[in-house]
């Protein structure tokens, strides 16, 4: 386990008990701290107090002395309005960091990885994480797509943490400065949480963030420059001196980069465009968006010195990831995806280029842009299944584009997905839950969501069919 004992005898603040607070507070209990925990929900303390977690109200608490705030990342400090505790601690001048600025501070000895973008980092994050597990070398994984960083074990100094960052885990970090950073694309996410696109895009620019102080050490930019913000912010750290940075991209060859427009992946990073192999074949890492995570994979993994032949091999045996373009099953000649992950219109259009035709279950906690931006896929859906709190307005935008129905839950969206599928026996019909919202109106995240959809598979499989 991460050994926390720096932190011993301080007082140390933590508000939100989900996963990173959970872990927050055995870590630092264990490691001899005063842990003041803290959750504003009746569930999670009820949960926190049979886990024997003691709860403090830290709205009420004397703030003197305290050292640090560990805040859960899912918890406002600053948009759309600041948690009324944070705001009374961060007044008070008590710093507020995250579990991963802790896990920094106590281990520094180990190479640290962080991969963000708006999307396919978690594939990024899983990839390499494979690709470093094929050498030997000791590593964990996790962070964004979970286990909780603090759930890590202690690493030596020749190991490797994969972190994957949100913008909301990266304004938490003022002491992290990572080894390799990856960003691989910027578009319009967590606008609220950010107070527009400027704060998210610094948000994501936190990543590169190199604290005064920090060991010198030859530190990795990994950046796609397929996008204005992305490109935007590449140039500035070329300007910065501080970096040496690898563009990506998949759209075309960049000169000194790693590209793939075609699926074949050229390194031209020290200006000799080799080529490395042809992702096209690789059957975990479909489509354009899945050639970009693997340029980043692979330019992370070069610079841990992992060979170019080893790096190959990884690419060719990665398993794939849940809920992302997830296969599930075949049943009666249609093919159930589990694209759960896809809280956003960006992501989902990963997923609706790779099928045709789809039976596209979509919805839930709607993002700003809505589906705005999908247009071009709608000849490739044979017919929409709506969920959850998006319904209205996302019929709203499907009136006179494609047929949809109102189906409330998952369960009855699956089930009316694969009847009509069933009845028209097209080719390659696709029941594809890729719901472009969030989870939070009907489940407590895309991972729930996901398995609920494949026990609805399963339920079908079963013979429980409409
Ligand atoms: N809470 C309060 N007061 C509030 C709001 C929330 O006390 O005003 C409490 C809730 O009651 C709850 C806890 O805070 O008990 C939840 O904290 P959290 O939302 O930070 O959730 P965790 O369980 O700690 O999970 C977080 C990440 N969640 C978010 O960032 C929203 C998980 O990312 C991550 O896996 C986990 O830490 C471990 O590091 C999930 C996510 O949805 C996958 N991320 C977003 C995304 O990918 O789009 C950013």
């Amino acid at each position: 386990m991460v050994d926390l004992r720096r932190f011993t005898g301080q007082r140390i603040a933590i508000l939100g008990l989900g996963r990173t607070g959970l872990a927050a507070a055995r870590a630092l209990t264990r490691a001899g701290a005063e842990v003041l925990a803290w959750d504003d929900a009746g569930t999670a303390q009820a949960a926190a107090t049979a886990a024997g977690i003691a709860l403090t109200d830290l709205g009420k608490v004397a703030v003197a002395g305290i050292d640090a705030l560990v805040l859960s990342p899912g918890i406002p400090h600053r948009f759309p309005q600041p948690n009324p505790t944070v705001a009374r601690l961060q007044q008070a001048g008590v710093p507020v960091i995250g579990d991963i600025d802790l896990l920094y501070r106590a281990e520094p000895a180990p190479r640290y990885v962080g991969i963000t973008g708006t999307n396919g980092k978690s594939t990024t994050t899983t990839l390499i994480d494979h690709i470093v597990a094929g050498t030997g070398r000791p590593h964990a994984v996790g962070g964004n797509l979970g286990p909780a960083v603090l759930d890590f074990p202690s690493l030596p100094d020749t190991g490797v943490y994969v972190i994957e960052m949100s913008s909301y885990q990266l304004e938490l970090t003022p002491s992290v400065a990572f080894d390799i950073a990856v960003l691989l694309n910027i578009s319009p996410d967590h606008l609220a949480r950010h107070g527009g696109m400027d704060g998210y895009v610094a948000a994501k620019n936190l990543v590169f963030r190199q604290p005064d102080g920090i060991e010198p050490r030859l530190r990795t930019a990994v950046v796609g420059v397929d996008d204005p913000w992305c490109r935007t912010l590449c140039d500035g750290l070329r300007a910065t001196g501080r970096w040496r940075v690898v563009p990506i991209s998949v759209e075309t060859a960049v000169p000194g980069g790693v590209y793939a427009p075609d699926g074949i992946l050229i390194d031209d990073s020290d200006d000799t465009a080799e080529t490395i192999c042809d992702l096209r074949p690789f059957a975990r890492l479909p489509g354009r968006h899945n050639w970009q995570n693997a340029a980043a994979a692979y330019v992370a993994a070069r610079a841990l010195g992992i060979a170019r032949a080893d790096i190959v091999a990884s690419l060719e045996s990665f398993p794939g990831l849940e809920h992302r373009q997830q296969w599930l099953a075949t049943i009666d000649g249609v093919r159930f995806v589990n694209d759960s992950k896809a809280t956003n219109a960006d992501a989902a259009a990963k997923a609706l280029v790779c099928y045709e035709p789809i039976y596209w279950i979509i919805g839930g906690r709607a993002k700003e842009s809505g589906l705005d931006g999908l247009e071009p896929f709608m000849p490739r859906i044979r017919h929409a299944f709506l969920i959850g709190e998006a319904t209205e307005r996302f019929a709203t935008w499907l009136d006179g584009k494609i047929p949809y129905s109102r189906c409330g839950d998952l369960a009855t969206a699956t089930r009316a997905a694969y009847a009509l599928a069933r009845q028209e026996r097209l080719a390659g019909a696709t029941v594809l839950l890729s719901p472009a919202c969030a989870s939070w109106d009907q489940f407590p995240n895309f991972e729930v969501r996901g398995e609920a959809f494949a026990a609805h598979v399963r339920n079908i499989a079963a013979g429980d069919a409409p």
